[in-house]
């Protein structure tokens, strides 16, 4: 296929959107094609750049008379500017809010045509576009766009009950590169002797951005029950709102000796391999891109059966799911994958989830015939 120009705009710091944004790109680029990142800074998981991989910084104006500087509007200048500087053949919106709207009106400014793909990834819809003070933007966002897609059925559903837009929409599920996961049964003896956890000791871990739809609580509760049954440890990795709060409640339970609040951390990797299984108990997830990193270091996860997830984890297969608010179910399941063979049973079929139904090149694949499609007249 034609060798493209793609501009593609996302959020830069962690978080689930960004990371598929650019790891979309970064197999776009190793596919001929060249992606313009524009952002307000480098995605940090873009940690290269090259001819096939470039970014265009968003300069945020100030001005006394500015009671807000207007991030929106300058990053539509920005995209105005790009799709005329680089010949752009599509934008490809990573978060409807505000990029759908910014990639429509730098289009207009551009006076160009070009193709908008936006990809909706969660709370863009199910926490923003809920509310009357911005659901007629995202609807907007969405009708502009050429082509939207969702990152699961559950989202797309969503989207059509709360959003009622005039347009179609097409699920992509989100996929990661299970080439730089890898299980290493020998549960890395490096992370539990920084986190003073003995080598037998069962560990459950959690990754989050600890804003309240994770529900930490939740996931403390859970292990609290545990506890009651058997020694293990929790890994809470991650930062946000949330931590001082669930900080507290840890203590209030007294369980502090067997819970590790680790902050954010680059080696996820390898914090995977040191855990037995996942808890991600949220409120709201339209996928939850974390479960698949987890299902590519052979962890089974329990999770609510929420959103998106139910297209992820598979109950009784790869995981458990379970309802809201009931920790002594999520225990049970929690302390049932220890047993020795349904852990096996579980752990391959993880490793088989992230690796055939979310594979990536498969994934990128369906992304690549969107492009085509969409700049076949252009
Ligand atoms: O969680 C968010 O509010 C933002 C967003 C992000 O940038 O991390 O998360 C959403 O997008 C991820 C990537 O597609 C999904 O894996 C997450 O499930 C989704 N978060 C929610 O729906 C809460």
């Amino acid at each position: 296929m034609k060798r493209l120009n793609v501009g593609v705009i996302c959020y830069p710091t962690v978080g689930g959107s960004g990371v598929v944004a650019t790891e979309l790109g970064k197999k776009m680029a190793s596919r001929g094609h060249t992606m313009h990142f524009i952002a307000s800074e480098q995605p940090f998981r873009l940690t290269e750049l090259t001819e096939q991989l470039q970014f265009h910084p968003v300069k945020i104006e100030d001005y006394a008379v500015f009671q807000y500087p207007p991030y929106d509007i300058a990053l539509a200048n920005k995209i105005s500017q790009v799709i005329v500087q680089e010949k752009l053949d599509l934008l490809h919106v990573h978060y409807a809010m505000p990029h759908a709207i910014a990639a429509a009106l730098g289009r207009d400014m551009a006076k160009s045509d070009i193709p908008i793909i936006t990809t909706l990834h969660g709370t863009d819809v199910t926490i923003l576009g809920a509310k009357e003070s911005l659901k007629d933007t995202v609807r907007y966002g969405i009708e502009r766009s050429t082509i939207t897609t969702a990152v699961s059925d559950g989202l797309k559903e969503e989207t059509y009950e709360l959003i009622q837009p005039d347009a179609s929409i097409e699920t992509i599920y989100n996929f990661i590169d299970e080439s730089i996961y890898y299980v290493n049964r020998k549960r890395r003896p490096n992370i539990r002797k920084e986190f003073n956890i003995p080598p037998e000791q069962p560990v459950y871990i959690h990754i989050s951005n600890f804003r309240e739809v994770k529900r930490i609580d939740y996931i403390v509760d859970s292990f609290a029950c545990i506890l009651k049954q058997k020694n293990a440890h929790l890994l809470l990795v991650g930062d946000g709102p949330e931590r001082k709060a669930m900080e507290h409640y840890v203590e209030k339970l007294q369980i502090t000796s067997s819970v590790t609040f680790t902050g954010k951390r680059q080696d996820t990797n390898d914090l995977l391999n040191a855990s037995d299984v996942m808890l991600h108990l949220s409120n709201k997830e339209a996928f939850g891109l974390v479960i698949l990193e987890a299902f590519a270091c052979g962890l089974p996860v329990v999770a609510t059966n929420i959103g998106g997830i139910p297209e992820v984890v598979m109950d009784g297969k790869n995981g458990y799911l379970v309802e809201l608010d009931e920790p002594e179910r999520v225990a049970q399941y929690a302390l049932q994958l220890l047993e020795p063979t349904q852990y096996e049973q579980f752990s391959q079929e993880a490793l088989d989830t992230a690796r055939t139904k979310f594979n990536c090149e498969h994934i990128v694949d369906q992304y690549e015939a969107l492009y085509e499609k969409v700049t076949k007249h252009v």
